[in-house]
């Protein structure tokens, strides 16, 4: 859950299927994002070497300099290569609350929010630990109502969606690093006739400069985070 920019959540859960439900009680749009960090790796190491560097890129590329603001990530420590994004709920807007499940192997990972406010990103405060014991869980792999496959070539429904609730499962069949330094990922809003798509897209995209920016153009109720 969030009240504000904070994650309260518990420190330690078991291995195997986890069930993610996050309540958004902020009045700002967030994400939670899992990595499987490397061996003796902690959120305060993420937040020491990796969240400066991208805090001066987008200061740069505020600045107009997104040349010398993407030359930032050369700083970026080594052992955030081996990061491994693990999925976790979408963006959820403020009152929502998004649900994803994963298949987690024990180990250290953490939790982040990679939403900006006034060009400053959550992270500096939405970054918490999160140990993924060797007890298991005992959850079996849940069923779905649909499938969303995603290639690099982008995503496909596999049928007509209906109104209530409904489970999908995401499968990544693919996955590349963009651009952007990121993964693709599913996000989930709720669009109406007023709903700007191209600009929903461009703040998907956090180099633009009101990329991932508060507001968010549209509501958002979860999805899925970028994994392998
Ligand atoms: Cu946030």
């Amino acid at each position: 859950m969030s009240e504000g920019h904070d994650f309260q959540m518990p420190e330690e859960i078991p291995s195997g299927w986890v069930t993610f439900r996050y309540h958004n009680d902020c009045d700002e749009t967030h994400v939670a994002l899992l990595g499987d960090l490397a061996e003796g790796i902690t959120a305060q190491d993420s937040r020491e070497e990796v969240v400066p560097v991208f805090q001066e890129a987008m200061d740069l590329i505020n600045e107009g300099d997104p040349e010398a603001g993407f030359a930032q990530f050369e700083n970026m420590p080594e052992w955030s290569d081996e990061t491994v994004h693990m999925g976790g709920p979408g963006f959820v807007a403020p009152g929502s609350v998004a649900e994803t499940t994963v298949y987690l192997e024990p180990g250290n990972y953490q939790v982040e929010c990679y939403v900006k406010t006034d060009g400053l990103w959550h992270t500096a405060n939405m970054l918490v630990d999160l140990t993924v014991a060797d007890e298991e869980s005992g959850a079996s792999e849940p069923t779905s109502d649909f499938e969303v496959t995603l290639t690099n070539d982008g995503l496909e429904i596999d049928g007509d969606v209906e109104a209530g609730e409904q489970t999908f499962a995401v499968a990544f069949v693919e996955q590349m690093l963009h651009g952007n330094a990121l993964w693709h990922d599913v996000h989930v809003a709720r669009i109406d006739d007023d709903t700007d798509l191209d600009e929903l897209a461009a703040w998907m995209n956090w180099p633009n400069p009101d990329g991932l920016e508060e507001p968010a153009p549209a509501d958002f109720i979860g999805g899925a985070q970028m994994m392998p």
